[in-house]
């Protein structure tokens, strides 16, 4: 372990790998995460390795991503994730993770505070002001870290149920960030996500399929097949995490004011495993001169509106 702190009062940067299961049946994936943090705030930017070791001392090493998309839930908060299914035996794996910063590369960013900020308040009738929010500063909101290296032991798990001759089972990660724009001429959407890989989110898919309908609930797993398609030629797949788009132009799309068009997509491998249905991404058309950008914030409970392009 090396390590160059920049002064003898700044913390260690801690590395803490874990898995989200201790046993694991084929063909179920595993998910390896590691945090990376220094005095309870995130380091982003990091190089990190996960290192897994079968029994018989034959190692894997994957790289953890901290971009919010596959395995990883959240963008930049300091814990790199992504899936394994690289399974060789049964039996006992041990994870290590092997964390590097370089200068320029790896920055500190300040939590977001959960402090409600008042802006004055009532005493005896009289409005008192508190002092101005405190604004951060983009010195005080990340810091270098300099160069530095180390590798921390992250326990182990357990597989059981590998075939002799293992087959790809292991179809794309569900696309979770699908994003819908309407284009200015009205009849022309254009689509981006982040593409899954071959094995949920490493490698590369063979295909999409995009479906939409005026009814989200179309666009789920149980009536996806039956949804209408969308001509997806010219579309190509990119390697697992990298941003594509894709334009759609409607031929025959029946327009009413304030209608809702769904749109959902899914990315098959080369052995026609099927990944599971996006979300539903909303694009809404309004009649008028002008459109205006409405920015839906994602939640689990409102499935699927992420955008919304009104026209006014
Ligand atoms: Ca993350
Ligand atoms: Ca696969």
């Amino acid at each position: 372990v090396t390590s160059r702190p920049a002064s003898v009062s700044v913390p260690p940067v801690l590395v803490k790998p874990y898995m989200n299961q201790d046993t694991n049946k084929y063909p179920n994936a595993m998910v390896i995460y590691a945090e990376i943090s220094q005095g309870f705030l995130p380091v982003i930017g990091a190089n990190v390795t996960a290192i897994v070791e079968d029994e018989k001392g034959k190692t894997e090493e994957l790289e953890l991503y901290d971009y919010g998309s596959g395995a990883d839930i959240l963008k930049y908060d300091g814990i790199y994730s992504r899936y394994f299914t690289s399974f060789t035996e049964n039996g006992r794996y041990n994870l290590k993770v092997r964390v590097q910063g370089k200068d320029k590369t790896v920055r500190l960013v300040r939590r977001h505070s959960q402090a409600l900020y008042i802006p004055g308040f009532v005493e005896n009738g009289e409005i008192k002001m508190n002092s101005p929010r405190p604004e951060a500063t983009e010195d005080e909101i990340q810091a270098n870290l300099g160069s530095f290296s180390r590798v921390a032991s992250g326990g182990s798990f357990v597989v059981s149920g590998v075939p002799s001759n293992p087959s790809d089972v292991f179809p794309p990660c569900q696309i979770t960030d699908l994003e819908v724009e309407l284009a200015a001429d009205d009849d022309e959407f254009l689509l981006s996500w982040t593409a899954p890989g071959n094995d949920y989110d490493v490698g590369q898919a063979e295909r999409y399929e995009i479906k939409m309908s005026e009814n989200p609930l179309e666009l789920r797993d149980a009536s996806f097949d039956s949804a209408t398609s969308v001509n997806t030629t010219g579309l190509t797949v990119e390697v697992a995490g990298v941003k594509q788009s894709f334009q759609y132009k409607s031929e025959n799309l029946t327009k009413e004011n304030g209608s809702s068009i769904y749109f959902a997509i899914r990315a098959i491998d080369g052995s026609n495993n099927k990944g599971k249905p996006s979300n539903a991404a909303r694009a809404v058309v309004v009649f008028s001169t002008f459109y205006m950008i409405l920015n839906g914030t994602p939640s689990v409970s409102d499935y699927g509106l992420f955008h919304g392009f009104q026209k006014f």
